[in-house]
């Protein structure tokens, strides 16, 4: 395939319906993607189609796979017919083909044949059979010397269920994925103990038909996850009021009638303020707070002093705004979205902030409303069967227990517990790390480094060789999502639905699929009776069949749509209704958090500011790229190469900094930028931060085009604040100096 940018667009120009749609609702992505119809029709010709879904991000958009008679996948298009995309992938979906077809894929299994130093180039090529055998031995080994329980898995996306499997045969329960503490985990607490239920993924937000969507440090337009963008467009359309709260202007920002350009780390100053003037302007939602709600005296009394003039002073928000658009939201309501964010690890009272998200919700009659949330519905995908999974002694509840709301792994206790010393009674020995590149996506890299010095053993499993692969001692290659068959996915929704994901084309080189990997290895470790099938395709026809469906319909349709069974979507004019909490209400006041020792209700507290010549460090999501992982994608590195610092005016001119300008970074704690980054001149971030898209300054030599492009906003994320709750690491703490010399000159030649 060829791999310019021309070419690129052309080929998958019929996926780009999505991006035609975000042109149109939020003016950030050029008009070149917009689709040429014929040229479509012409190129879909003679190509046979394949079902999947998309792994390039989670939001895991049902698509079409196009092959040609030469075995080569061509280009990728949405399913119509699937709620998470409606037919229309986003760019990077679209791009998901040079995921397929990035040279620089790994290829063989590989052996470290020299000591650990982080570099890739230490690897001798092995084959399958000895490095499975060298993984399947040293899990034998972990398990006779000190229990499975030693031997953890950090994981990330499709890989994660396949090896879950594995390790929970082979006895170990030590799991995390960083999907949780250095991203969502705070919500689901936050919501969990407001609601009594977790958001989940998709979100239940009811954006299409909403009045009203306030966005928190959340920039749907750029976090690109598609539906929700897709509904954005026509909430916008339909003419709803957007409230963007946000120390940047954000594309929704720019969209918005009201942009709340906040102080950072202030939010839940403007939350409380929000909430009282919903409840002493007397315009919540009477009734509903009535029947459904818990402990509302107990919120008026607390918020009683937090006035809009008590918020200016910490927001630099001025009181009349803020009393304006709680107004707003009172007179959208119940069809009202004060929406619960994604990434929301900032400044570590998280899961209080995020209570303070959901208690507006509850004010505002927004949960279980028409253009609010609806309730959520899913179907189950029945389990193959295998032997019941022995019980573990300990597992990832008994290393993040200090934090009693923690409802998944915690990746940076696991990782904690990898270091001599530091949890005693639950060391981890050695890790199989796959789909996450762990040193990209947890900060602390001094922690990691440490926990990995320590650690007996790594094996990863990758795509691609990252940063994280230079630290293994056993990397296998695994074929791309296009390539394999996985789980079935089912996920909540409006009305539930399934979508299957089948190989398009052949592995390419050597690589294979994680159920395989993790079949060979069980069978190894004598663990046969859990993978009673040859190929992970009879287990999907298996359980297709169960569900009524066959592995012959999927194929055809891709995606299926079951009828929903839980009851209403909304709820009926003054329905009873229990909520999953404690009190079977909304919990204003939290008994439960009080008899826990934390605040009931959530509290404004003081968090540092920039000493003098610093600035926070505040970064976010690139339209084209997921993470780390689709910089060095053929087609979307076209569309994005570099990150690049975004500098106030005023900033500029104080440091003396002109566009384009190449400069470095210093954090607080004295670690420097390793790669140079341009500098962006713009008056669409505040003063007293600068700004980087997340994901970029990769230091493997290995990603050919990817190799020190842009900045590496983790390298410089070394302090964290933790959430008491759950255990969520806040990275939105960290401070940064502008360098304008290379301070690596004198160590690097
Ligand atoms: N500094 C900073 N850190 C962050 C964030 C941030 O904004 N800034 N965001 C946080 C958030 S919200 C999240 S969800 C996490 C995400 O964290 P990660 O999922 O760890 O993110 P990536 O950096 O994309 O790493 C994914 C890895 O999986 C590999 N991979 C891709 N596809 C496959 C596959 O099919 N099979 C296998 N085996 N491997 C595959 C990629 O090559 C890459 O090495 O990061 C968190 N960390
Ligand atoms: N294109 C693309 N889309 C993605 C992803 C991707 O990698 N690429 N990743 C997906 C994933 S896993 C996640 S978790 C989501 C994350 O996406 P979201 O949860 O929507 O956004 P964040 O990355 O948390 O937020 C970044 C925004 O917060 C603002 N911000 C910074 N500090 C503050 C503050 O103190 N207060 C307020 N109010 N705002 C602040 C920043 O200026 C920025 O605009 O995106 C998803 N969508
Ligand atoms: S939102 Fe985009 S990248 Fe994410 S699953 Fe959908 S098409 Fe793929
Ligand atoms: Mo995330």
């Amino acid at each position: 395939m060829n791999n310019s940018r021309r070419t690129f667009i052309k080929i998958s120009a019929m996926g780009m319906g999505g991006v035609a749609l975000s042109t149109t609702a939020f003016g950030s992505i050029s008009n070149e993607f917009l689709s040429d119809d014929n040229l479509l029709a012409k190129t879909a010709k003679n190509l046979k189609r394949t079902p999947t879904y998309c792994e390039v991000c989670f939001w895991k958009c049902a698509a079409w796979a196009y092959t040609d008679e030469n075995n080569n996948i061509k280009k990728l298009i949405g399913n119509e017919n699937d709620p998470h995309c409606n037919g229309r992938l986003c760019p990077r979906g679209t791009g998901g083909v040079g995921m397929y077809a990035d040279e620089d894929r790994l290829k063989t299994p590989l052996i470290r044949v020299k000591g650990k130093n982080g570099e890739d180039d230490t690897y001798r090529k092995a084959s399958w059979e000895e490095a499975l055998t060298l993984i399947a031995n040293k899990m034998a080994e972990v398990k006779d010397k000190y229990g499975p329980e030693s031997m953890a898995l950090l994981k990330h996306g499709s890989p994660g269920s396949h090896l879950e499997h594995l390790f929970k045969a082979y006895g170990s329960d030590s799991i995390a994925e960083p999907a949780y503490a250095q991203c969502r985990g705070p919500r689901e607490t936050g919501f969990g103990l407001t609601f009594g239920s977790w958001i989940g993924s998709p979100e239940p937000t009811d954006i299409r038909d909403t009045k009203c969507l306030v966005l928190i440090g959340s920039h749907i337009g750029e976090n690109m996850h598609n539906s929700q963008v897709q509904e954005m467009s026509d909430a916008i359309d339909n003419g709803a009021t957007i409230i963007a709260v946000d120390p940047r202007l954000s594309t929704a920002a720019s969209k918005a009638q009201h942009w709340l350009a906040i102080k950072p780390s202030t939010d839940i100053a403007l939350l409380l303020a929000w909430m009282h003037v919903l409840i002493y302007e007397d315009i919540y939602d009477k009734e509903y707070v009535k029947q459904y709600g818990f402990g509302f005296d107990e919120l008026k009394e607390h918020v009683k002093e937090y006035t809009p003039e008590w918020a200016y002073g910490i927001t630099t928000i001025k009181p009349e705004e803020i009393r304006k658009t709680a107004r707003v939201m009172a007179a959208s309501a119940p069809s009202v979205i004060v929406h619960p964010g994604r990434h929301v690890v900032w400044y570590g009272d998280d899961s209080q902030r995020e209570r303070a998200i959901a208690m507006l919700n509850g004010l505002l009659g927004s949960w279980g409303r028409r253009g609010g949330f609806y309730f959520k519905e899913k179907v189950k995908v029945p389990k193959f069967p295998h032997p019941p999974y022995p019980k573990p002694k300990w597992g990832w509840e008994e290393i993040g227990e200090k934090y009693p709301y923690a409802e998944m792994g915690i990746t940076s206790e696991l990782i904690k517990a990898s270091i001599p010393g530091e949890n005693e009674e639950h060391p981890i020995k050695a890790w199989i790390v796959a789909g996450t590149n762990l040193v990209n996506t947890v900060p602390q890299r001094e922690m990691i480094e440490k926990a990995i010095d320590s650690l007996e053993f790594i094996a990863v499993i990758d795509t691609m060789p990252m940063e994280i692969t230079g630290y293994a001692d056993v990397v296998l290659p695994e074929c791309t999502y296009l390539e394999r068959y996985d789980g079935i996915r089912s996920a909540t929704n409006r009305e539930p639905s399934i979508a299957l994901r089948m190989p398009a084309a052949k592995p390419k080189y050597e690589s294979k699929p994680v159920w395989w990997i993790a079949k060979q290895l069980g069978e190894k470790l004598g663990l046969h009776d859990y993978f009673n099938y040859n190929d992970f395709e009879e287990v999907i026809a298996w359980q297709l069949k169960q569900m009524g469906t066959s592995l012959e319909e999927m194929k055809k349709i891709g995606v299926k749509k079951f009828p929903r069974k839980s009851g209403p979507i909304f709820l009926e004019e003054g329905q009873p209704y229990e909520f999953a909490t404690d009190s079977g209400k909304i919990e204003f006041y939290s008994p439960d958090l009080a008899e826990k020792g934390f605040d009931p209700m959530p509290k404004y507290t003081d968090h540092k500011q920039p000493d003098q010549g610093f600035y926070r460090l505040n970064y976010g999501r690139s339209p084209m790229h997921t993470f780390s992982r689709t910089i060095n994608n053929p087609n979307l590195f076209d569309l994005k190469s570099e990150n690049k610092l975004w500098v106030n005016p005023k900033v500029a001119r104080v440091e003396g900094l002109k566009n384009d300008q190449e400069v470095w970074l210093e954090n607080q704690d004295g670690i420097h930028s390793t790669f140079p980054i341009k500098v962006r001149v713009t008056e669409r971030i505040r003063w007293d931060s600068v700004y980087m898209y997340h994901g970029f300054g990769h230091n493997n030599k290995k990603l050919s085009r990817a190799f020190g492009m842009g900045e590496s906003d983790t390298k410089l994320m070394t302090r964290v604040v933790v959430d008491p709750l759950m255990g969520g690491t806040a990275m939105r703490g960290n401070f940064v100096r502008i360098l304008t010399e290379n301070p690596n000159k004198d160590i690097e030649s």
